[in-house]
């Protein structure tokens, strides 16, 4: 009986700090990273899980280590993969986990103000149609599998 009384304290706790952030956040981001990039590179890939309560977009994304962040997707086009980006952003629907990884959408950071290196953290601040933005930071790794990444 302790337990339970315990739970639905916090849950009270939960409910209250909740109610004080507005607005709330409704999308939650995991799994941050980017792939690391050489001295001069032209943009870095950028990846991370969303999940959106309710229905929502991602529409911008922006960091402090990059010029400009673009919402990108990748496509066969006769045969080549190619990258365009999302101008309209990226459709995030209600409580599906969406992951951005490589060889599909990614977030692509324009001018890396530096090498992206092995092991930094990059702020990345994602900007919803509906919910609250979100700043998370994104480890700098080498994809597991560079064979499978395109
Ligand atoms: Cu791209």
């Amino acid at each position: 009986m302790k337990t339970l009384t315990l739970i639905a304290v916090s849950v009270a706790a939960l409910a209250a700090s909740a109610a004080q952030a507005a607005p709330a956040a409704k999308v939650t981001a995991s799994d941050a990273w980017c792939r690391p990039t050489v001295a001069g590179a032209m943009a870095a890939g950028c990846y991370v899980t969303l999940t959106a309560k309710g229905e929502d977009r991602l529409v911008a994304v922006e960091s402090p280590a990059a010029g400009r962040g673009e919402i990108h997707t990748m496509s066969m086009d006769g045969g080549v993969m190619r990258m365009r980006q999302l101008t309209d952003g990226l459709a995030l629907p209600a409580g599906k986990t969406v992951a951005l990884k490589p060889g599909a959408d990614h977030i692509m950071l324009i001018g890396p103000k530096a090498a992206l290196k092995e092991g930094a953290k990059v702020p990345l601040t994602l900007k919803f149609k509906t919910g609250a933005p979100v700043t998370i930071e994104a480890v700098v790794k080498t994809p597991p599998m560079p064979g499978m990444a395109h």
